[in-house]
């Protein structure tokens, strides 16, 4: 053999960690040899979901951060990175990926250990896909159009509590469903009420999810100030 040693090793090593390649961009990304720019707001759900998997892949991301209410996404160098001008967007080393669902899939496949996230087997990924899909079209949904429609959430909390079956939104591990369906549900919570007595399986989840050591930088400060913000112009508009 005409390689050395060491480099046998290694790959044998690299091997027993996992994919061979996705090890070595997960190193180089380590050494902070290549850059993750991340289009974001920390108001903003998807962002803080995006966030959470981040920091769940021990990601170094470099933060522009795109003023909504300024109008930075409507300007034409961000509508050139996504002419649906919506935030999260990443820029993994000049590939594009917007939208926060499709951005922790393309993380977890790029850059994980393991499938845990984001689980292979055709079932744990249907499990997971559900729940991505119910976060985006119900959960999330319902927070866009939330002014004087409290009925609409609050089934949105019960059919989330008729879901939890397990430790998770989608079985028993945690998995980017929860990170997409907690960015949204810390902030509902903010300002539309959730009876605990009616929904232990939500508490208990929430819980479970504020342990993560980086919960409160990645997800909960932004979601309790996106609340404050939607309680003040839920205010205004009734006075108006
Ligand atoms: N399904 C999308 C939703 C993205 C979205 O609506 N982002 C909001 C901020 S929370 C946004 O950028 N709104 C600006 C706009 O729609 O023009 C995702 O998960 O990325």
């Amino acid at each position: 053999d005409y390689r050395p040693a060491g480099w046998t090793f290694l790959v044998r090593v690299q091997h027993q960690l996992g994919h061979p390649a996705r090890h070595w961009r997960r190193s180089l990304r380590l050494l902070n040899m290549t850059k993750i720019l991340f289009y974001t707001l920390h108001l903003s759900p998807p962002c803080r979901a995006v966030e959470l998997t981040a920091k769940a892949l021990g990601l170094q991301l470099e933060r522009k951060i795109v003023d909504l209410l300024g109008g930075d996404h409507l300007k034409p160098e961000f509508l050139k990175l996504n002419p649906q001008h919506t935030i999260p967007v990443l820029d993994d080393n000049g590939t594009i990926v917007s939208e926060s669902h499709a951005i922790m899939i393309y993380l977890v496949r790029k850059y994980a250990k393991d499938n845990i996230l984001y689980p292979t087997d055709l079932i744990g990924q249907a499990r997971v896909n559900a729940l991505l899909h119910f976060e985006s079209g119900v959960l999330f949904a319902r927070l866009r159009f939330i002014t004087d429609r409290i009925e609409y959430v609050q089934t949105a909390y019960r059919l989330l509590e008729d879901t939890l079956a397990d430790n998770f939104v989608a079985g028993p591990t945690m998995t980017i469903a929860d990170f997409s369906c907690v960015s949204t549900v810390a902030s509902l919570m903010g300002f539309v009420p959730m009876e605990k007595s009616t929904h232990p399986k939500i508490y208990a989840w929430i819980e479970r999810m504020q342990q993560l050591p980086y919960y409160e930088e990645a997800n909960g400060a932004g979601a309790a100030d996106l609340a404050k913000r939607i309680l003040l112009a839920m205010k205004a508009n009734r006075k108006a």
